[in-house]
């Protein structure tokens, strides 16, 4: 395992000012998107919207990889340009999600397990010829009465784990994800309850398993109220718990974490990165891997009109900006 490549490419994922782009949706939420501004989700709609994100003027500026689903990487720009080789030439990392999705958890009513392990070894050698430079595998923990479970949290932190161990050895920054679901009406210290007891395992998982950690990115979830709670913690309250979860059981070695936005609109999520950037120095750096957060409001200006194209892309950029000042702290120097 080349250790030095693993750690250069994780810094470079986290770079000042960077972050990562989500654009992995599975075919059954990229449909639910795409229906979402009233267009059906086919190749070419699908190709369409991705080429629309990919090719915005300048947005190497923020961003610093994009994760990719499987039918992408595949995928080719209308100019017949390979999708990876596209961000490669614009100095964009391209990233694979390699999970093959949530299933429900044997005997655990509530609960979710990731599979994806079988073949991955033999699938990350493919994803490499491919061009991507690391990889992503999303774990999903739901909070309710009596749930989550240990044996959920436990079984979720071994398949990263092992997620993690494979990608490693195949030369592939893995993108660690397990996301305590924001859905639900509970207040923001049963949140971080949860993000802890989840992350300390997750984390117990990977030193047994010998991962590398300054090999890694972590990407959890920020520490909120339930999306439906009537109480809403306010940024700064979110950005202090969130530093208090991960200070307590994410190890310094790991060079960066990256929030997934989990449902909360791209405002509420630039506006907590910023708050969690203005805590002090942290021995990670902190940054943003967001799928709706990036893309809502491009999605929406866009609507699968070409005419539309270019507005769109402004919009992603926009937002890309300003989640980037908030990346580093300076948000407030955008208003
Ligand atoms: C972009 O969505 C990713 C894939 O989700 P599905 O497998 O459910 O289609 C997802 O893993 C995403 O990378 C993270 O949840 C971050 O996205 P958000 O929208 O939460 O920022």
């Amino acid at each position: 395992m080349n250790v030095d490549k693993l750690d250069a490419t994780a810094r470079r994922l986290v770079a000042d000012s960077k972050g990562i782009l989500a654009a992995d949706e599975s075919s059954r939420t990229i449909a639910k998107r795409l229906e979402s501004i009233g267009i059906p989700s086919t190749e070419r709609t699908r190709r369409e919207w991705r080429e629309l994100l990919f090719t915005t003027p300048n947005i190497q500026r923020f961003i610093s990889g994009v994760i990719l689903f499987d039918e992408t990487i595949r995928q080719n720009a209308s100019d017949g340009t390979p999708f990876p080789k596209l961000l490669w030439r614009k100095g964009i990392i391209p990233g694979i999600k390699v999970d093959t999705g949530v299933y429900p958890f044997a005997e655990h009513p509530g609960e979710k397990l990731t599979e994806g392990l079988d073949g991955l070894r033999e699938r990350l050698v493919e994803y490499v010829e491919l061009g991507a430079q690391f990889s992503k595998w999303r774990a999903v923990i739901s909070i309710g009465e009596g749930i989550p479970t240990q044996a959920c949290i436990d079984a979720n932190a071994h398949t990263l784990a092992r997620f993690a161990l494979l990608s490693q050895e195949a030369g592939l920054v893995p993108i660690v994800e397990p996301e305590v679901l924001m859905e639900g009406n509970h207040p923001i210290e049963r949140h971080a309850q949860e993000t802890e007891r989840t992350l300390a395992a997750v984390f117990d998982a990977l030193q047994t398993d010998r991962i590398t950690l300054r090999g890694i990115i972590l990407k959890p979830n920020m520490v909120a109220s339930g999306l439906e709670a009537k109480v809403q913690a306010n940024p700064t309250v979110v950005a202090q718990a969130t530093i208090r979860v991960l200070r307590k059981v994410v190890p310094p070695e790991v060079p960066g974490i990256v929030f997934l936005s989990g449902g909360l609109t791209p405002e509420q999520a630039t506006v907590n990165l910023h708050a969690i950037n203005s805590q002090g120095k942290q021995p990670w750096q902190l940054s943003y891997s967001f799928g709706r957060a990036l893309q809502g409001e491009a999605l929406s200006a866009w609507g699968g009109k070409s005419e539309h194209l270019k507005a769109a892309q402004e919009e992603f950029y926009t937002r890309a900006k300003l989640v980037s000042l908030a990346r580093d702290g300076g948000l407030e120097k955008s208003t």
